[in-house]
C-alpha cells in the first residue's frame, strides 16, 4: 500500500510540513493498515482502552476501587529498559563516550530501516504530538511520536501533554523543531493472523541521534524504550540540547519543602532508577511543621533565570513509578494519587476482585492472577508482581501536588542531592565543599543496579549523577558541563550539593537508616546547612552531621545503627579510590583536570 492510499495522512490536522513529509515516509517504510492522528481527549482515551481491552492487553479495574484503570502484564522478556540495545548515534563516536553503546548513524538508520519496513503491517500507525514541560514555555520543546502501539499512546496521554493542545504550537514560529521519535513494536500482522496481548519483537533497538535530534526504537512496548518523551527526548536528546544551551536535563525529582516558619525550599536529588526519586518526591515529612509538596519525580531540566538561580521545571504529566514497595506507610501520597482512578498497572498483581496487588502492599491476599499472568497464592516462589513493575499515573491527581508545577519559569533550586544504593562506605549525608567538589561526588557517584533495567542485580556500578544510562553525549565532555555551569553562575546562588545513601545496612543485612518519610530529618538538616545554623564535621570526605545536629525527635530506631548509618569509614573510603580510578581510566581523555584534582585532594585527606 502507497502512503497516498493510506486513510489519514490527507486530512492532517497540521499543515507543519516538515511534519507532514515525515509522517508520509514512516507509513511508505512501515505500511501501516491506517493512520490516527491524536488528539487526547476523552472519547480517545475511551475508544483506545477499549480496544486494549477486547485485544487482552487491558483487564479493566474494578470501577470503585480504581475507576478507569487498567491492569497490563507485558511479555515476560519485555519488562525494562534494555541498556545494551540502547546507542547513542552521534556523527564521531567519540562524542558518544565511553559509556554508550554508539554506531555510525548512517549505518544505523539502515539497519532500522530493514526492520522497519512492513512493520506496521495490519496495525494502526498513530501519531502523537507531545510537549515536554509546559505548554506556555518560552521556547517550549516539542516532539512526534509516531507508534504501532495503543499501550504507548494511553500511557503518552498520561505521562505528556499530547494531543490537540499541541497542535498550534506545531503549526507555529518554531514548530518545524519538533523532535522525531518514531516507535514499533517491530510485530507486523498478516492478514487473518491473531493478535497477541503484548506484542513486541526479540530485536531491539532504542537508538538516538543527538545531531539531527531523532528517535528511532524498535521492539519494545515497555516503559523507557517505548514512551520516547521520558527517558529518549527529556534526558538523552535534552541533555544535548542542554549542552549546546547552557542548560542541564538531569534525571532528577523537584521537591517543595516548607518550614515551619513557612519558608519555601526547593530540592532536586538525582538518584539512579528504582533508589528512591518518587518516594522522595512525595515525601511526608515525620518532623513535626514541615510541609512537602511536589513538582517532579524523575526529570528535571534546570536553566539560569534573569536572578541567576537555578530554575527547574520538570518536562512531564504523569508518574511511571515503580509499584514494589510502595504502601500507606512508605508513599502514602502515590497511594492517594492512583486510588483517584486514571491510571494504568503494568506487570502488577491482580486481585480476584479486580484490584491490583505487588509486594510491599498492605494486604495478604491469599489468591493473585501474577504478572506472568499465573495463579499465584502465598506459598509460591515467585514474586506476584515483577520487581520493574509500574504504576502510571498522572500528577494532576497527587494531593501534594506543588501549585506551581506548572509553572513554565520553574522553582529556584536551593540543593542538589545526589545518591545511590549502598550497603556499604557512603554516609547517610555528606556536604560538599564548593560546586566543584559537589560536581566530583556526582561524577564519582556508585549503586548497586537494580531492576529497572535488564541484567546484572546487585552490582556495583558508577552511575555518575544518576545519568549512566541517559546520556546523550560523552560522559568527560559533560563533566566539563557540570563544571562549566558552576564557573558561569554567581557562587552564591548555586545550590549547595550534598550526597546522600539511604540505604546503608547492617552486619546482618536490614537497613540501618528507616527511610521515607523520616528522610525529612536529613533534609532538614541540609536546609539548616545552607541557612548556616546546623553543626558538622569535617571529614576527608565532606561535611557530616554530628548526631546531635540531626533532629531524632521521635525516632525509634537505635542510636547505634543512626551512628553506623553517619560514620565515615576512611579504610572503606580508601578502598573506594583504585574504583574511582578504574572509573576515571573508562571516561579516559575528556575527564575535566579539574576532577582528576578533586581525586587528589581526596586522596591526600584521606592519608593516601
Ligand atoms: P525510577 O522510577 O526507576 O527512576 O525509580 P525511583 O528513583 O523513582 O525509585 P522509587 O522512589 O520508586 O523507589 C524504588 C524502590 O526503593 C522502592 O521499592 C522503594 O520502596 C525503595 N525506597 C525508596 N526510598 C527508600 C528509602 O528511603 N529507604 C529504603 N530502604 N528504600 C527506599
Ligand atoms: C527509570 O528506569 O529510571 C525509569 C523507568 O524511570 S523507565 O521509564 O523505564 O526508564
Ligand atoms: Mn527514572
Amino acid at each position: 500500500m502507497t502512503a497516498a492510499t493510506v486513510p489519514g495522512i490527507d486530512n492532517a490536522p497540521t499543515s507543519n510540513a516538515r511534519l507532514l513529509s515525515w509522517v508520509r515516509e514512516v507509513a511508505e517504510l512501515t505500511t501501516p493498515d491506517r493512520i490516527e492522528w491524536c488528539e487526547g481527549s476523552d472519547a480517545e482515551w475511551e475508544r483506545m482502552t477499549s480496544r486494549l481491552v477486547e485485544a487482552g492487553t487491558f483487564v479493566k479495574l474494578d470501577e470503585a476501587k480504581k475507576p478507569n484503570s487498567f491492569w497490563a502484564v507485558s511479555d515476560p522478556e519485555d519488562v525494562a529498559r534494555v541498556e545494551e540495545r540502547t546507542f547513542i548515534c552521534s556523527a564521531e563516536e567519540a562524542d558518544a563516550g565511553p559509556t554508550n553503546n554508539w554506531m555510525d548513524p548512517a549505518e544505523m538508520k539502515a539497519i532500522l530501516k530493514d526492520l522497519y519496513r512492513g512493520c506496521m503491517r495490519g496495525r494502526t500507525m498513530y501519531v502523537i504530538p507531545f510537549c515536554m514541560g509546559p505548554l506556555d514555555a518560552e521556547d517550549p520543546k516539542l516532539g512526534v511520536e509516531i507508534t504501532d502501539s495503543e499501550y504507548v499512546v494511553c500511557s503518552m496521554r498520561i505521562m505528556t501533554r499530547m494531543g490537540a493542545s499541541v497542535l498550534p504550537l506545531l503549526d507555529g514560529p518554531t514548530g518545524e523543531d519538533f523532535v522525531p521519535a518514531l516507535h514499533s513494536v517491530g510485530a507486523p500482522l498478516e492478514p487473518g493472523q491473531d493478535d497477541v496481548p503484548w506484542p513486541c519483537n526479540e530485536t531491539k533497538y532504542i537508538t538516538h541521534f543527538p545531531e539531527t535530534r531523532e528517535i528511532w526504537s524498535y521492539g519494545s512496548g515497555y516503559g523507557g524504550n517505548a514512551l520516547l518523551g521520558k527517558k529518549c527526548y527529556a534526558l538523552r536528546i535534552a541533555s544535548v540540547m542542554a549542552r549546546d544551551e547552557g542548560w542541564l536535563a538531569e534525571h532528577m525529582l523537584i521537591l517543595k519543602l516548607i518550614s515551619p516558619e513557612d519558608k519555601v525550599y526547593y530540592v532536586a536529588a538525582a538518584f539512579p532508577s528504582a533508589c528512591g526519586k518518587t518516594n522522595l518526591a512525595m515525601l511526608q515529612p515525620t518532623v513535626p511543621g514541615w510541609r512537602a509538596e511536589t513538582i517532579g519525580d524523575d526529570i528535571a531540566w534546570m536553566r539560569f533565570g534573569e536572578d541567576g538561580r537555578l530554575y527547574a521545571v520538570n518536562p512531564e504529566y504523569g508518574f511511571f513509578g515503580v509499584a514494589p514497595g510502595t504502601n500507606w506507610k512508605t508513599n502514602p501520597n502515590a497511594m492517594r494519587t492512583i486510588e483517584q482512578g486514571n491510571s494504568l498497572f503494568t506487570n502488577v498483581a491482580l486481585t480476584d476482585d479486580r484490584d491490583v496487588w505487588w509486594e510491599g502492599l498492605e494486604g495478604e491476599p491469599q489468591h493473585l492472577t501474577s504478572w506472568k499472568n499465573e495463579d499465584w497464592t502465598p506459598d509460591s516462589d515467585q514474586p506476584a508482581a515483577h520487581p520493574n513493575s509500574r504504576y502510571c499515573t498522572p500528577i494532576s491527581q497527587c494531593p501534594v501536588v506543588a501549585p506551581e508545577w506548572n509553572d513554565p519559569k520553574g522553582v529556584p533550586i536551593s540543593a542538589i542531592l545526589f545518591g545511590g544504593r549502598r550497603k556499604e562506605t557512603v554516609p547517610l549525608v555528606t556536604e560538599a565543599r564548593d560546586w566543584q567538589h559537589g560536581t566530583f561526588m556526582g561524577a564519582t557517584m556508585s549503586s548497586e543496579k537494580t531492576a529497572a533495567a535488564a541484567g546484572g542485580l546487585g552490582q556495583v556500578r558508577r552511575d555518575p549523577m544518576a545519568m549512566l544510562p541517559f546520556l546523550g553525549y560523552n560522559v568527560g565532555d559533560y563533566f566539563q558541563h557540570w563544571v562549566n555551569i558552576g564557573k558561569s553562575a554567581d557562587g552564591g546562588k548555586l545550590p549547595k550539593i550534598f550526597y546522600v545513601n539511604w540505604f546503608r545496612r547492617g552486619a546482618d543485612g536490614r537497613f540501618l537508616w528507616p527511610g521515607f518519610g523520616e528522610n525529612s530529618r536529613v533534609l532538614k538538616w541540609t536546609i539548616e546547612r545552607m541557612e548556616g545554623s546546623a553543626a558538622a564535621t569535617e571529614t576527608a570526605i565532606g561535611f557530616v552531621p554530628t548526631v546531635d545536629a540531626l533532629d531524632l525527635d521521635g525516632l525509634d530506631t537505635p542510636r547505634e545503627d543512626i551512628e553506623a548509618a553517619m560514620a565515615v569509614d576512611v579504610e572503606e573510603w580508601k578502598a573506594e579510590i583504585p574504583l574511582i580510578e578504574e572509573w576515571f581510566e573508562k571516561v579516559g581523555a575528556k575527564l575535566p583536570s579539574s576532577m582528576r584534582d578533586e581525586l587528589e585532594a581526596l586522596k591526600l585527606r584521606l592519608g593516601m
